[in-house]
């Protein structure tokens, strides 16, 4: 029995789309698993980016832009913890907020979905001029760069009000581009057209990974927590998110990555361009993390009474938290070195482009 049993019903905060809601109920089936008497209560909210549809997201430029609600109910104690996509979330969490659980990773990459008309071509074949939808900077930046001949075009709303707008003949989209995860979650595997490797198209940070938020000192619920963490995710992710928390970046410049963890050895590109993608500074660095050899088997040292060292807002669970140290470390890194090679002005000047309009 463990302490989270004073806690008959668990509540979990979602926003309403029908992304948030597979997300969530995604984790509460895990935790079922682990805690079968427990009962679980959904609560949904909308936020202001599910209100604000008429204007580009990085020109609104706000950082909780789906999180804000969320996170109050989480302080005020109406929820318990809440599931987003670790992507929307800011480097660093409002205070007194955590990462409880980084889950194991769905595919990070970006996929092309084609128009009914444009099926069995690529990005590549597509006809000079062809229009691909995007609201992400760092998939049009790419695209600019990787793909001249195409154009790009601003595109919102959910999931399946982008498909139905690729989709629409008389549309203007001969593609849209979408992160893999998103899709197989929706069932929408079937759509995927092409899938971009990191050498085509790095990912945003923490695409395709889960992270659930809750109070960083309810012990209650990161106990309960604890066994959806993975280990791999969690140290790839940390090593992202200090990237682009020492670049100083949100969504509001085209920046992006790749990681791998192969044994000890954690690998990142990262990079970041221009709005056009005409100037680009990548780097890759590798870093030997400190693993104990039986993380997964030996239970956390824990003492409730203590305040945890956070890595980037996320709570190391049964990671150990030297390694997450190392991963944070070569995050600032791989940071720095494109800092030394001019990437915030780079970015200063993309979110004044921004501003201005372009
Ligand atoms: C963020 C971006 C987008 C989402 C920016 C980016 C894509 C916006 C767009 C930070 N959040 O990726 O450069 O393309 O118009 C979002 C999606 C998912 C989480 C959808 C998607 C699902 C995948 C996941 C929106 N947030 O990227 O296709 O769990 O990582």
């Amino acid at each position: 029995m463990t302490s989270t049993d004073t806690r008959d019903v668990i509540r979990v905060g979602s926003r309403k789309s029908e992304l948030a809601l597979v997300q969530t109920k995604y984790v509460i089936d895990c935790l079922k698993n682990y805690h079968p008497k427990k009962e679980f209560e959904i609560v949904t909210m909308n936020t202001k980016g599910d209100k604000i549809l008429n204007i580009s997201l990085p020109k609104i430029g706000e950082k909780s832009l789906f999180t804000e609600e969320l996170e109050l109910a989480l302080e005020h104690g109406k929820v318990d913890f809440v599931v987003h996509s670790l992507k929307d979330l800011p480097t660093t969490l409002p205070g007194g907020m955590a990462l409880g659980a980084i889950l194991k990773r769905e595919d990070p990459r970006d996929a092309v979905v084609m128009s009914k008309k444009n099926e069995g071509k690529t990005l590549a074949t597509l006809e000079k001029g062809s229009v691909i939808g995007t609201s992400s900077l760092r998939r049009s930046a790419q695209l600019a760069r990787n793909m001249p001949h195409l154009k790009v075009e601003n595109i919102r709303g959910n999931l399946n009000t982008r498909l139905k707008k690729l989709d629409d003949e008389n549309g203007p989209f001969a593609a849209i581009i979408l992160a893999a995860a998103g899709l197989k979650r929706l069932g929408w595997e079937k759509r995927i057209s092409q899938i971009l490797e990191p050498e085509e198209a790095l990912y945003a940070i923490g695409q395709g990974a889960l992270g659930i938020e809750c109070r960083e000192t309810d012990w209650q619920i990161l106990t309960l927590l604890e066994p959806l963490c993975d280990l791999q995710t969690t140290l790839r992710c940390v090593c992202e998110r200090s990237f682009l928390k020492t670049l100083g970046g949100g969504c509001s410049a085209p920046v992006a990555v790749s990681t791998t963890l192969d044994g000890k050895e954690l690998s990142v590109t990262g990079a970041v361009w221009s709005l056009d993608g005409k100037t680009i500074i990548m780097e890759t660095l590798n870093s030997k993390l400190y693993i104990p050899d039986d993380d997964d088997n030996e239970p956390p040292e824990k003492c409730p009474y203590l305040e945890p060292r956070l890595y980037c807002s996320v709570s190391p669970g049964k990671v150990s938290g030297m390694s997450c140290s190392y991963a944070e470390k070569l995050g600032k890194d791989i940071a720095q070195k494109l800092i030394d090679k001019n990437a915030v002005e780079i970015m200063t000047q993309a979110r004044k482009e921004i501003l201005n309009g372009k």
